[in-house]
């Protein structure tokens, strides 16, 4: 049996309405102790109740009381919401003599875990209820929504039903094998229903790969030695000074970021400290974050200055990115050319940020990269976060060792294991099982009272 747990649900500080949430078995009772007003352990489910939260005599506020008796609430159990004057002093206050009154501060997203464990939404939907909060653009809105309604997990669930029919279709020639010939029937019937769930997959995979964009947009660093005009670009970029830009090398020490919306896209802009050898502490700091990124960020722009001959340090930036997505810009155009093209073996634009030219050519090129033309805005029904996409190719890796058995005439048992696993692994992604950790690394990403 769950205790009751109470958090505050709504963002600290001033406003209009603050609402104290409430979970739990004894959650009506202790609110009842604090309130006077109509008797809460006698009202109907989901009803509204005005009153006082009283602590001994002192009137705290005065407030609205929601109060949803288990099972059709949000976490299954009884809820009850105190809607109080807003204000972190009064919410604060009565957070405080809820708990002192026997619930127990809630964990980030702990209400959406119970919500989870008394199976009322699956992992999808929980992560969808997240994305919702965090949701930038109009785009990612709807397809969180999608998450949140169930649709993305049916996805998930028919794609479970069509491996169960195979593998159903397998145990009836294992169990009668005078019923058919085996080796006819995993040629004719289990392998084509194979390649065509590897196809779906594929499709899958890839949709979501741009649902992940959607919704949590594209990191993009800019490197380059010192003085290329990174911060430069940046600002131009953002259409704000947000960055320092100076002529002296090594201006930028720490990251500075800013987003903007690119074709209904999130790009995370993230402009870092020219990477040079140092002996300056700070910098070196600094040189480090910005390799860092570089090994995280979606896309690299990396800046060359059109005004200075290439460097061993371009030579090896350029390397460096040479497996990733990148985009090289030759900057500082408007100056006398002292670069020497012929020796980058890569694609590059040129540009000069002082005069404004060849930003928009850029933005151009990002949108051709990630195909942000081609985005599907009708069909927002795919999985988007990188731990889904994670398992779907660890499924499609098993439905191609399972083709592969097949073709090597491996014995059925061996094609049925990968089925089975591929199964299992897709079962991980709405949560049909799980490990605790995994749980507690999901929800603790949640907000407060979530
Ligand atoms: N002529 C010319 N100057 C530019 C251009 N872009 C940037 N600059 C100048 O180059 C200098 C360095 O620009 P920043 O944007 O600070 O360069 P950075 O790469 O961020 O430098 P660090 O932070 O030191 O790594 C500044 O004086 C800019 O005004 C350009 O297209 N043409
Ligand atoms: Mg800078």
């Amino acid at each position: 049996m769950n205790d009751t747990i109470a958090a505050i649900s709504t963002a600290l500080g001033v406003g209009a309405i603050s609402i104290i949430r409430v979970s739990g078995p004894d959650s009506i009772q202790i609110v009842n102790k604090l309130f006077k007003g109509h008797d809460l352990t006698k009202v109907d489910t989901h009803t509204i109740h005005y009153g006082h939260i009283i602590d001994k005599e002192e009137i705290i506020d005065e407030v609205l009381v929601s109060v949803m008796k288990a099972p059709k609430t949000f976490t299954t159990e009884d809820i009850v919401e105190i809607n109080s004057h807003g204000g972190i002093s009064t919410t604060n206050k009565v957070l405080e003599l809820v708990l002192s009154n026997g619930a127990r501060l809630a964990e980030p997203g702990e209400f959406t875990k119970r919500a989870f464990l008394n199976g009322r939404i699956d992992l999808i939907e929980a992560d969808g209820i997240m994305n919702i909060i965090s949701s930038k653009t109009d785009k990612a809105r709807q397809q969180s929504i999608n998450q949140l309604s169930g649709k993305v997990s049916n996805r998930i669930k028919l794609l479970r039903d069509k491996l169960v029919a195979i593998i159903a279709n397998i145990e009836v020639n294992i169990d009668y094998p005078e019923y058919d010939d085996i080796d006819e029937v995993t040629n004719d019937k289990i392998k084509p229903a194979l390649l065509s769930f590897k196809e779906e997959l594929n499709k899958i995979i890839e949709k979501s790969v741009e649902g992940k964009i959607i919704n949590q947009g594209i990191n993009v660093g800019i490197f380059g030695r010192p003085n290329v005009g990174k911060s430069s670009l940046l600002n131009a970029l953002l259409e704000e000074e947000k960055a320092i830009v100076t002529d002296i090398e090594g201006t930028t020490r720490d990251i500075v970021e800013g987003t903007i919306n690119l074709n209904g896209v999130v790009l995370n802009i993230i402009d870092t400290a020219g990477i040079r050898e140092t002996d300056n502490v700070v910098e070196k700091i600094g040189v480090e974050k910005s390799k860092n990124i570089m090994d995280s960020c979606d896309l690299s722009i990396l800046i060359l200055n059109n005004n200075e001959p290439l460097t061993e340090e371009d030579i090896n930036l350029l390397n460096t990115l040479k497996d990733k997505k990148h985009i090289v810009l030759i900057n500082k155009i408007d100056l006398e050319n002292k670069l020497d093209v012929s020796r980058l073996k890569t694609k590059y634009l040129k540009i000069s940020v002082a005069n404004d030219q060849g930003i928009d050519e850029l933005k151009e090129r990002i949108i051709e990269l990630f195909n942000l033309g081609e985005l599907e805005t009708e069909d927002l029904t795919y999985l988007s976060d990188a731990r889904s996409i994670a398992l779907l190719k660890r499924a499609l890796t098993h439905i191609e060792e399972s083709i592969l058995s097949i073709d090597n005439e491996e014995p059925i048992e061996m094609v049925e294991m990968n089925i089975k696993e591929a199964w299992n692994t897709l079962g991980e992604i709405i949560g049909e099982t799980y490990k605790e950790e995994l749980l507690d690394e999901l929800f603790s990403r949640f907000c407060l009272g979530k």
